[in-house]
């Protein structure tokens, strides 16, 4: 149960709309924050972040430090202009309760940046002052140092001056709510990405880290902005050329920025941001880019003789093959769209992006012959490749194997055929999928074992893809089609769930499944329909009594709670173990089974997660698995 927000004091007409506004927030979390998971956990950080980002957006700040403390606490530091504790005009109250208690404080004390409202972030500092258990803000501005205590979003006390102070800043520290959030325990993972990132973003920042729970620091500066951040994600790669293509332009009131590199690998890697906020799912920005790009380079390829009288250009596919891009923009008033809000729909801004792209990379592929010469060479393969791989989509459909009558041989298919409630399991090897087949609801239960080596994708073009049967029988039956020709809409499972071994050879197959899948159907991940079923590792009876645990952790504990002597235990080393019943029971029947959803919650992580663990480079690789050796202890590669 969400407690109830108690106000002190004298009820004037303004502590009430404030207590109408808390309620508000407090009853639908998911409005502002999304969810109340440890996403919307993480929410209350970045929102917090954001606001310090903002000064740094001010020319007002140089040094942000955030520190999760052992008491489950966060706080964040910045050397800004401090927040405004002046006496707010309309409410007569000081400015810094109102940026505490009231939604868009606004007029005089909004600060002339770039704003994020629109999108989940920006939703304001009383959103996240609203679902903690207490918020304490200190703020030096004036000489003074200046206090103020909240709790479940109320004040407790007047803002308070508690002596002289020098220079300003504000100190934001909060405790998340326990009863609104399902977690309240911070991942310092998904804390330091954003950090990273951040930095990366704002070039004239240093961002310290402190994780108080274990002691661990680190700081964040990158001086050489987007283009480092290129050359951050391209460290594991063989790049074109040593330094990224990197231009900055401002169209209206729009502020562009981009900086690109292309490597000798496949895939294209665009991170794009507006207003410091990343759009997973792109956006009018994006499409802009990718115009811009494949008119640019086409008129160059022309231009240098690549492509000669009317012969067919350079496909956006051609020109992306090989790209590590980052875009950053910032966009006076942002729209966000999409279930996410992950995508930007402001449509001026297509027109503005492709502009400045348009004139800015021309510029400077006149002025880097060599530069220019390297990725029109990258991108006339590209487009020569692409023409194999359509003749071999050509052969396999005249074989009838991509055009839905010609199902694979391997897939059990269900009788629904109506995919909102179809599900299909991919598995590891006939044996399990025989297994499966008969734990299965044949209703709506779909199975394709898999067999053999699945290839890796990430080194392949699409033409050597499509010539492997594994992954010819995986297009065809999940139906949606590949790469640029993409649709969504003829998607006949709604859940795509990967069910393999708990051992090195399973989360092998794994990780190759989702680099097809993020690599090659991005938006069945992006739509989150891809699961991971969730198999038991132990079977424990004890006379009648049969439990099933999924972790060492549950294991003991069933152990404890059986208490005694005369518990069997079955260690389960794979799928082929458990026979059809058990199977149905633990992993596959809706109601007892538990699905993973695999997200793509951050691109930087996947993609470096792929290009490190799959890619060509092998230092990188060593690196990584020996930086992250717990983590990857199950992953053969
Ligand atoms: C409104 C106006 C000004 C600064 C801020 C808000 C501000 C907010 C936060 C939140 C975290 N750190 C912050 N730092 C500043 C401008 C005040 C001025 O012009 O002096």
């Amino acid at each position: 149960m969400v407690q109830e927000t108690v106000v002190p004091g004298v009820y004037d007409a303004n502590s009430i709309q404030v207590l109408e506004g808390l309620t508000a927030v407090r009853k639908r979390p998911g409005m502002y924050i999304g969810s109340t998971d440890a996403r919307g956990l993480h929410h209350l950080i970045n929102e917090v972040l954001d606001n310090s980002i903002d000064e740094v957006l001010a020319g007002a700040c140089t040094e942000i430090s955030l520190t999760l403390h052992a008491d489950g606490t966060c706080t964040v530091t910045d050397n800004g202009r401090g927040i405004p504790v002046e006496e707010h005009p309309r409410y007569h109250k000081p400015a810094l309760e109102i940026v505490m208690t009231i939604l868009h404080a606004g007029s005089k004390f909004d600060r002339n940046t770039y704003k994020v409202s629109g999108g989940l972030h920006g939703v304001g500092l009383h959103v996240v002052n609203a679902l903690s258990e207490w918020f304490e803000v200190r703020v030096r501005r004036n000489g003074q140092l200046y206090f103020q205590r909240y709790e479940r979003g109320a004040p407790v006390a007047p803002l308070k001056a508690l002596g002289p102070a020098e220079g300003t800043g504000t100190e934001q520290r909060f405790k998340p709510d326990p009863t609104v959030f399902e977690t309240t325990v911070f991942d310092r993972e998904t804390v330091e990405r954003r950090l990273k990132e951040l930095s990366f973003l704002n070039p004239a920042v240093t961002i310290t880290f402190h994780d108080e729970r274990d002691g661990a620091s680190s700081t964040y500066h990158h001086a050489g902005g987007i283009a480092e951040f290129v050359l951050d994600l391209n460290a594991a790669t063989n790049p074109l050329f040593p330094q990224p293509i990197y231009f900055h332009a401002k169209r209206d009131t729009t502020d562009i920025e981009l900086a690109l590199q292309y490597t000798d690998g496949y895939n294209d890697t665009t991170i794009a941001f507006v207003n410091n906020i990343h759009t997973a799912d792109g956006g009018t920005h994006v499409i802009g880019l990718r115009a811009a790009l494949t008119r640019t380079l086409n008129d160059c390829a022309r231009r240098r003789g690549f492509i000669k009288g009317d012969k067919e250009g350079l496909t956006g596919e051609d020109v992306r093959e090989g790209l590590t891009c980052v875009l950053s923009i910032k966009v006076l008033e942002p729209q966000f769209e999409g279930q996410t809000k992950a995508r930007l729909g402001n449509s001026e801004v297509k027109g503005q992006v492709e502009s400045a792209v348009n004139e800015k990379l021309a510029e400077f592929l006149e002025e880097h012959p060599p530069v220019a010469q390297a990725l029109l060479i990258k991108a006339v393969q590209a487009s020569q490749a692409r023409e194999a791989a359509r003749k071999a989509r050509e052969l396999t459909r005249r074989k009838g194997l991509l055009d839905g009558g010609g199902l694979p041989g391997k897939l059990a298919d269900c009788h629904s055929r109506n995919p909102a409630e179809c599900e299909l399991f991919i598995v590891e090897g006939d044996s399990a999928g025989g297994t499966a087949k008969q734990g299965r609801d044949r209703e709506f239960q779909a199975i394709l074992p898999l067999r053999g080596k699945i290839l890796n994708v990430e080194k392949a073009r699409l033409d050597k893809m499509l010539q492997n049967e594994q992954i010819r029988n995986l297009i065809t039956a999940i139906g949606v089609g590949i790469g640029e020709e993409l649709d969504l809409a003829s998607l006949r499972y709604h859940k795509i769930i990967l069910m393999t071994d708990a051992d090195v050879d399973g989360s092998h197959i794994r990780t190759l499944l989702l680099t097809l899948f993020y690599r090659k159907m991005p938006a069945l991940i992006s739509e989150g329909k891809v699961f991971i079923a969730q198999a038991p590792l132990y079977r424990l009876q004890r006379g009648s009594r049969i439990e099933y645990a999924y972790s060492d952790d549950e294991r003991d504990r069933v152990l404890a709670d059986m208490g005694g002597k005369g518990i069997g235990i079955q260690r389960y080393k794979g799928l082929g173990e458990m026979n059809a019943d058990q199977l149905r029971d633990t992993t596959m029947a809706p109601g007892h089974r538990s699905l993973l959803r695999v997200t793509v919650e951050d691109a930087l992580k996947a993609n470096e997660l792929f290009t490190v663990l799959m890619g060509e480079a092998v230092e990188p690789r060593r690196l990584y698995i020996q930086e992250h050796a717990i983590e990857v202890t199950n992953l053969d590669i």
